[in-house]
């Protein structure tokens, strides 16, 4: 329809009708009786907190809806530079409390349901968590989406819209088991389905050479099988802001054709069969952390995901009839880590073979184009694909794949001449049986900016897995952008009660769009009474926590002894399992005390959780080992109240919400130089919870913005980690002796059947101990030992948890987000102006 020849009272009842909702009480209690009554079909006398919920999220959505409707409009009209951000995961957590927060609405709300006859903390918890990550890297993803709607930069996110997220942990006899997270039960209202958009993606089949009418050679890729990808958009609010961006989640469908060949040739089965095998490639998240499991599902997954978007950002950029040679001013995307490296290869084909560009044209707009975030150093993370498996799927790509190659290293060569060695460390392909590309070459190859996540991991990757690439393209490709947390989920929503203190003592709510300004604490550090009412606060916290870990463990923990807390995933290079031994060791001093010296002893609570991938075996024995050790520690009347462990099961963003506020001490503690960065050791932080850490990662970081005397630093530097692990290879330097004391009690069965250990122990042969267990052990437990004598202190304690809280400016998204806007994708914040109507 041509709008433009609209008569003027048409144009204006549209404009009439199409008015915002009104924000007062009144408009609020009426939208969500509203949604009970007509969206849900329910009635007064058939509600519950799910119910309240459901209604409350639906007319919370039609608010977003409008803000979302009103930034993309206002958007494409004015078309500035975007970012797109594509990342396999988004780790969002609940959308309803954060969403009311961000628009400004959680009273109103609150008020508006209470007098309707419910408790918004109660309606609160009904929400089950998106879950569409891992860990950290999908919990950044989620961070930053908030900061650059929060700052007013147009972005998108794009991702894949799994049926199953991460899978749900139970505790059985003490060992994890997996349950599907089956998440799209009931509709999800924090979605807008947007089944008109629908993208043909292709699979297979082979390429055909033709020559065009001027005599040139095109490549032409005819797939052999085709899926649809439908859109699925997810609005992210800004705080305090007009702007609402959007996450693009793609899920796969059948194409409408899939079955008229089997089925016409009376083959039902088959047509059923491929259909459901279209259906499969959004079906689930792969549940590993930091590992590769070169499945060929997951490859699907991946070109699947940046196919459609690519797809998607090239058709929203032609719309515009600008120059291909402007692609670049229009539009940048960074790659969150090398799992959508395949759409720097897209990219190039679509302006090659579809665009008829030339090769170097196509390949300068990609190279300024992309840039690419590296988030780990472990060679076990590190993705590779099988050749023979990927020219199965992607016949097109490889070739393009192998062009890309050769280009680079020809020039490689004419730089370094007579380099072999040189040349295949460098090549996208390895010379293996058989080749594997090699993704992380990919994506520093194809991109203009490499970042790290911290600073100690972004000078690491310069000198290890890219050194021979700082020195082909010079330094300033190769970066760091220290990760970051939003502030508003992590202090604001997670622990209102610290967030309505700090607002009152800074006179208002400015420090949740800079978080700078917390510094303003350090000057109440000496009144008595507000450092009362910080560890007051921080006391109501832990009680809530305590009624969580009673209701989820069954234990009752005391909320004045020291609550000590690692909630992460599972991993050795976490270290989970030196955590464990050295609250073994605990115990067994304990247990060898008089009672006179046991009243001495500074009570804590040790608090686990986290999720070991399906496959990883050790780490499982860990979760193993910890719920053992629990067992016998909880219930020995020597022990009583000196000494609770416990293991909180199916850790995830919620309850990371409920823990985060309540801990005394958190252990980051990870091998140096293994850990990126971390983003969990920033949460605690910021929420007035010390730390125990390594010098690995955003550790260092933290260090240098609090100062020594408020973190608990030990254990060995990175660069100490070779020398260290070479010596107990080749001088074998003996187990630490108070390591050997913790085995032997375990093999002596004081835990349980000792021949289920004996995996685990053996990681800690002599010569063997990867993770430096052994080497760390003592200064390990020094480093608690000065904890319990810190903690004794609770005046200078309370002094040390606000300058913590004070000092952590530096690590708000907000800040990482303008980073990497500045400096890499060169985009500038569009306000979106409140026009009242849509
Ligand atoms: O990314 C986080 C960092 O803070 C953590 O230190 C880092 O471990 C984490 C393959 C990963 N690195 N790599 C992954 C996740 C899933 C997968 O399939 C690798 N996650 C991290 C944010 O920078």
């Amino acid at each position: 329809i041509e709008k433009s020849k609209w008569p003027k009272e048409t144009i204006e009842l549209w404009q009439r009708l199409s008015k915002k909702e009104a924000n007062d009480i009144n408009s609020v209690q009426k939208s969500i009786v509203h949604h009970v009554t007509t969206t849900l079909a329910r009635s007064v006398y058939n509600m519950d907190n799910f119910a309240a919920y459901q209604a409350v999220a639906l007319s919370t959505r039609d608010r977003l809806i409008s803000q979302w409707n009103e930034t993309q409009g206002q958007l494409s009209r004015a078309d500035p530079k975007r970012v797109y951000y594509l990342s396999l995961e988004f780790l969002l957590g609940r959308s309803m409390d954060n969403a009311l927060l961000n628009l400004g609405l959680k009273d109103t709300y609150g008020k508006g349901i209470e007098q309707l006859g419910f408790n918004m903390e109660e309606v609160i918890e009904s929400e089950v968590d998106a879950a569409l990550g891992n860990g950290g890297l999908g919990r950044l993803a989620a961070c930053y989406m908030d900061s650059l709607a929060t700052l007013d930069y147009p972005a998108w996110g794009y991702g894949l819209r799994y049926n199953y997220g991460i899978f749900q942990q139970r505790i059985v006899d003490g060992y994890q088991t997996e349950y599907p997270d089956y998440w799209l039960n009931f509709d999800n209202p924090w979605e807008l389905p947007r089944l008109d958009i629908s993208i043909q993606i292709g699979f297979g089949g082979h390429v055909q050479i033709i020559e065009d009418e001027y005599g040139v050679t095109r490549h032409n890729w005819i797939p052999a099988t085709n899926v649809q990808a439908i859109a699925y958009d997810v609005p992210i609010p800004g705080y305090d802001t007009e702007n609402c961006n959007n996450i693009r989640l793609w899920r796969s469908k059948p194409t409408k054709t899939f079955d008229l060949t089997s089925f016409n040739e009376g083959n039902y089965e088959k047509s059923v069969e491929d259909a459901t095998n279209a259906e499969k490639i959004t079906s689930v998240l792969y549940p590993n952390d930091n590992t590769m499991a070169g499945k060929e599902l997951r490859l699907k997954q991946q070109y699947f995901w940046t196919a459609a978007s690519l797809d998607d950002i090239v058709r929203r950029f032609k719309k515009s009839m600008r120059e291909w040679s402007d692609f670049s001013d229009q539009v940048a995307i960074q790659l969150n880590d090398t799992h959508p490296a395949l759409a720097i290869v897209e990219l190039q084909r679509l302006l090659v073979d579809e665009e008829m560009l030339s090769w170097d044209d196509a390949w300068d707009i990609v190279t300024k184009t992309f840039a690419f975030t590296n988030h780990t150093v472990l060679p076990e993370a590190m993705e590779k694909w099988s050749v023979p498996m990927f020219e199965y799927l992607l016949p097109r790509h490889l070739q393009i794949i192998f062009d890309i190659n050769l280009f680079f290293l020809q020039k490689v060569e004419m730089k370094f001449p007579n380099d072999r060695g040189l040349l295949n460390r460098m090549s996208i392909i390895e010379e293996a049986q058989p080749q594997q590309i090699r993704m992380a070459h990919l994506a520093v190859v194809g991109s203009h900016k490499v970042n790290g996540v911290a600073a100690l991991h972004s000078n690491l990757i310069k000198t290890t897995i890219f050194k021979d690439f700082v020195h082909y393209y010079g330094e300033d490709k190769f970066i760091n952008k220290t990760n970051g947390i939003t502030p508003r989920r992590w202090l604001h929503q997670a622990n209102p009660q610290l967030s309505d203190f700090i607002t009152e003592t800074l006179g208002n709510t400015k420090w949740l769009k800079d978080l700078s300004l917390l510094k303003g604490l350090v000057a109440k550090i000496n009144d008595d009474a507000f450092r009362k009412k910080w560890m007051a606060i921080k006391r109501a916290n832990k009680v809530r926590l305590a009624e969580l870990i009673k209701e989820r463990c069954n234990v009752e923990v005391s909320p004045d002894a020291l609550f000590d807390v690692q909630v992460k995933r599972i991993h050795e290079y976490k270290r989970q399992f030196m955590n464990i031994l050295v609250v073994i060791h605990r115990y067994r001093t304990i247990k060898s005390m008089t009672a006179a010296q046991k009243a001495s002893v500074q009570p804590r609570v040790v608090i686990f959780g986290g999720k070991a991938a399906p496959g990883y075996y050790i780490a499982k024995l860990v979760i193993k080992l910890i719920n053992s050790v629990a067992a016998v520690v909880n219930q020995d009347p020597a022990v009583g109240d000196l000494l609770k462990v416990v293991f909180i099961p199916d850790y995830n963003v919620s309850v990371a919400e409920v823990i985060v506020p309540a801990s005394d001490i958190s252990q980051h503690i990870s091998t140096a130089g293994t850990e990126a960065s971390g983003t969990s050791n920033m949460k605690f932080v910021l929420n007035g919870g010390l730390i125990i850490g390594t010098l690995d990662g955003a550790n260092i970081e933290i260090l240098e913005e609090i100062g020594e005397d408020n973190i608990f630093i030990f254990g060995c530097m990175a660069n100490e980690v070779e020398d260290l692990r070479h010596a107990q290879r080749y001088r074998g330097v003996p187990m630490d002796s108070a390591l050997q004391g913790v085995i032997s009690a375990i093999e002596k069965g004081v835990f349980g059947d000792p021949k289920i250990y004996q995996p685990l122990i053996s990681t800690l042969t002599v010569g063997k101990d990867f993770y430096l267990i052994s080497a760390d052990f003592a200064s390990y437990i020094a480093a608690n030992q000065a904890v319990d004598q810190a903690y004794k202190d609770q005046s200078e304690w309370s002094k040390k948890s606000i300058r913590c809280t004070a000092n952590m400016g530096k690590f708000s998204s907000d800040r990482s987000v303008k980073e990497y806007a500045d400096e890499i994708w060169n985009i500038k914040p569009y306000p979106v102006i409140d026009e009242g109507h849509l």
